[in-house]
């Protein structure tokens, strides 16, 4: 036993201070000459570690001792974003910190911002899974995220003339502080081979190649608590053993390191690109390679908190161990814990089908038709010929329960079974099917995605099943998302409410309603949004070069680029109101608000037409921020590279923001808390969380727009069908984008896909047309209340 050695006085900055000085010498990873930002920071980060390794260790043994069920999240993303801040925040270290390293000359906000983004995730899907890690340690649960360590994260968004270019994100460029290789945690994964049949009848995977999982865990600090999970992420390495020492020294330098170069493949991107049968497969061995690893893990830890476990007790199984599929990119777990059970352990498939179906949950998060996976039973069967055994004879035995039990559902087997062979050139494995199958519960995550999945996409599961579905509405965590990102407003509020507590009980900001009507906080929480507009001003001219007003009314839509999101449909009313503004005497402009419009987003680097939008948000801006007879009125600024940091300085600084998917689409949207978290107001249409939020703030205080969505598929048919115009603005605005008013570009593509289905029109299926209607609009309502709060009068125009 090594006696533990203590890590600086948490209340001591020159402790601290000292303890910075130790690893900057000791901990060594620059020449010791310069002491420079970025020196420091990863000084002050490996010093930070220091608290954070202590309580994740006292944490493991805590839970060694307890045994209590723990929650495992099977993920393929994870957006975490910077953790300095976080870590010393939910520490409750920061002032301290903040001390310390001034006495090196420097601003602890400064060291921050040199830190790389983890962006180890696409989108909505990766940061709620970084957001749970927070809140689950928080919790003082016992919990496990499981990843992939990437070498490249998303890709990095630079905007050219051409628009969008994805540059390769370094984020490993020199280490990262917060990650503990464990050179003890290591397990084989298997890929190809065959299944062999034993003479007592069992099966066996065998043959192949084998790589091995290192793990390397990030500590998780929850808040004002000394539990400290693990996200533990895999890295593939080759053996030395496969390395062949005999046709390198013959010179043939690259077949002998082969094995090597393909286990590096494996972690080198999030996401590789799926056009080709390469990528496809490659996507499939990462799956793969983190359920394996991970549920390898899972037995370990199970059987190593209990003697008697190593020869049995496996009923035990899901009363220990809780596995949470993150969409269904982890459902090789399924096949996997069978595998595990049954040719590793010796168990019969009843006892392991019960095991895992009482262990495994599903979580779904989207409806799209083409974010559904779907594998080619040929790839599966070559890469994976005992799992592909294991799908069939739970297809089977699934479609053979139906057919037993549930005669009446029996004409439709066809669309619930597992197994797609109906292109016979091309059979699938459809992994929701799989995973809804195999899972005890299946969730939406927001009350009207859970809907949408009960009433269609597994409606007819239900009748089998209903009890399996629920939803769980997503959330964010408060302190990033407001603790950390805007202490201005957080501090106003702590004042107010007399508690901090509201930072993990928020229900607690009810207490503010008394003090709706006192003037005297409007006028601080004015001044904590006029300082954050003025950080996002400065983040802005940095970015772009372009200088935006803080006094101007802000206007942001920051999520991934994709039709379904309406990026069109917002740039298309900027546009609009381009357009009025020019028409508009000097005299009439003097009414208008000033307004800046954000637009921020990734596209994905295959995704044509989300592409288009983004180059024709940067050419609309590029107009109308030169243009000296609007600029003071009306800016549109492209943000480029949006990430978790970013939307750190951009949500604080918000007053409107958009969340307006065609509805039915946005299975929840996490964003829109974000924003109604700092005090901005949403206009949305009735989708995902929108319709939860909307219900907490009260309608008075959102912008309700557009159709519902049991509206949609009659829109789309009268749309179809010539049955309605759309508002002459849309076509004023999209006229103007043809004229060739900002520059030569050929949007046709794009604005075609707005048309109805004559001509080149590709239908507008997510109707950015939309009727024209009478009556008192919404947009008159939202003119009066954004007038209201920010003191400005709104435009006359739309
Ligand atoms: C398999 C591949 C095609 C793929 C599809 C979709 C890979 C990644 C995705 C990401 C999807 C599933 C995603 O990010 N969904 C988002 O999940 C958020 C968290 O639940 C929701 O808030 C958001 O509405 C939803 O779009």
């Amino acid at each position: 036993k090594v006696k533990p050695a203590a890590s600086p006085a948490a209340d001591k900055p020159a402790e601290i201070a000292g303890n910075i000085s130790y690893h900057a010498q000791y901990s060594p990873h620059f020449s010791p000459l310069a002491f420079g930002p970025e020196e420091a920071f990863y000084a002050t980060a490996e010093s930070v570690r220091d608290h954070l390794i202590e309580r994740w260790n006292d944490t493991y043994v805590h839970f060694h001792k307890t045994d209590p069920k723990q929650t495992y999240y099977l993920s393929m993303e994870y957006l975490q974003g910077r953790a300095l801040t976080n870590a010393v925040g939910n520490l409750g270290i920061t002032g301290a910190y903040a001390e310390a390293v001034k006495k090196f000359g420097y601003e602890l906000e400064a060291l921050v911002g040199q830190e790389k983004d983890a962006a180890l995730g696409n989108g909505g899907l990766g940061r709620l899974a970084s957001c749970f890690l927070d809140s689950m340690a928080t919790l003082n649960l016992p919990a496990w995220g499981y990843g992939l360590r990437y070498r490249y994260g998303l890709f990095k968004q630079r905007i050219t003339k051409e628009g969008q270019e994805e540059i390769a994100e370094d984020w490993l460029d020199k280490f990262s502080p917060w990650e503990i290789p464990r050179h003890d945690v290591v397990f084989p994964v298997r890929f190809f081979g065959h299944v062999e049949i034993l003479p007592d009848g069992s099966r066996k995977w065998v043959g192949g190649e084998v790589l091995k999982a290192l793990a390397y865990d990030v500590p998780i600090p929850g808040y004002k608590t000394k539990n400290a999970i693990s996200l533990r992420l895999w890295e593939a390495k080759a053996t030395a053993e496969d390395f062949n020492l005999f046709q390198f020294n013959d010179g043939q330098y690259e077949s002998s390191a082969q094995l090597h170069a393909r286990a590096e493949q494996i972690c080198a991107v999030l996401y590789p690109g799926d056009a080709t049968e390469e990528g496809k497969l490659l996507r499939l061995k990462q799956q793969f390679f983190l359920c394996s690893a991970s549920l390898q893990d899972m037995i370990a830890r199970f059987k190593e908190r209990k003697a008697d476990r190593v020869s049995g007790k496996w009923s035990e199984f899901p009363s220990k161990v809780a596995v949470q599929l993150n969409d269904t990119h982890p459902t090789l777990a399924i096949p996997e814990l069978m595998r595990l059970l049954m040719d590793e352990e010796g168990l019969g498939w009843d006892e392991a089908w019960d095991i895992t179906y009482r262990t495994v949950s599903y979580t779904n998060h989207t409806v799209l038709p083409e974010a559904l996976e779907k594998w080619s039973q040929i790839v599966m069967r070559k890469l994976l010929p005992r799992h592909m055994e294991i799908i069939e004879e739970i297809d089977k035995r699934f479609r053979e329960m139906v057919i037993s039990k549930h005669k009446e559902m029996e004409g439709k087997i066809d669309s619930m079974k597992v197994l797609d062979g109906s292109n016979p050139q091309k059979p699938v494995v459809r992994m929701a099917n799989l995973c809804v199958v195999s899972s005890h519960t299946v969730n939406g995550v927001a009350e009207l995605h859970s809907n949408i999945l009960k009433q269609e996409l597994f409606a007819d599961y239900v009748s089998i099943w209903p009890n399996k579905f629920q939803n769980k509405t997503n959330g964010i965590t408060p302190r990033r998302w407001l603790k950390f990102c805007n202490p201005e407003l957080s501090e106003i509020i702590t004042k107010w409410i007399k508690t901090d507590q509201w930072t993990s009980d928020l229900d607690l900001l009810t207490g503010l309603r008394k003090f709706a009507d006192d003037e005297k906080l409007h006028a601080e929480w004015a001044a904590a949004k006029l300082a954050c507009k003025k950080r996002l001003a400065k983040h802005v001219l940095d970015a772009t070069g372009v200088t935006i007003d803080p006094t101007s009314l802000f206007d942001i839509q920051i999520k991934r680029i994709h039709e379904y999101k309406r990026q069109l449909l917002n740039i298309l009313g900027a546009v609009y109101r381009y357009k009025k503004l020019k028409e508009m005497s000097a005299e009439e402009k003097q009414k208008v608000t000033p307004r800046t419009v954000m637009i921020g987003g990734k596209a994905f680097a295959t995704y044509t037409n989300a592409k288009r939008i983004v180059k024709l948000v940067n050419d609309v801006g590029a107009v109308v921020n030169n243009d000296p007879e609007v600029n003071k009125y009306l800016k549109v600024v492209f943000i480029p590279n949006y990430n978790v940091s970013v939307a750190e300085v951009l949500i604080p600084g918000s007053e409107l923001s958009q969340h307006i998917s065609t509805a039915g689409m946005e299975a929840s949207g996490t964003s829109n808390m974000k924003f109604s978290l700092n005090g901005c107001v949403i206009i949305g249409t009735l989708d995902g969380a929108n319709v939860e939020i909307r219900e907490e703030v009260g309608e008075d205080n959102f912008f309700l727009f557009g159709a519902k969505a049991d509206q949609v598929a009659g829109l789309r048919k009268d749309r179809e069908n010539g049955l309605f115009k759309p508002d002459p603005r849309f076509e004023e605005a999209k006229q103007l984008i043809r004229s060739g008013a900002f520059g030569s570009y050929n949007y046709e593509p794009l604005l075609d896909s707005l048309e109805g289905n004559s001509g080149f029109g590709r239908g507008d299926y997510f109707l950015v047309g939309m009727p024209r209607r009478s009556g008192t609009s919404s947009l008159a309502l939202l003119r009066e209340r954004i007038g209201r709060c920010s003191q400005h009068q709104m435009p006359s125009v739309g």
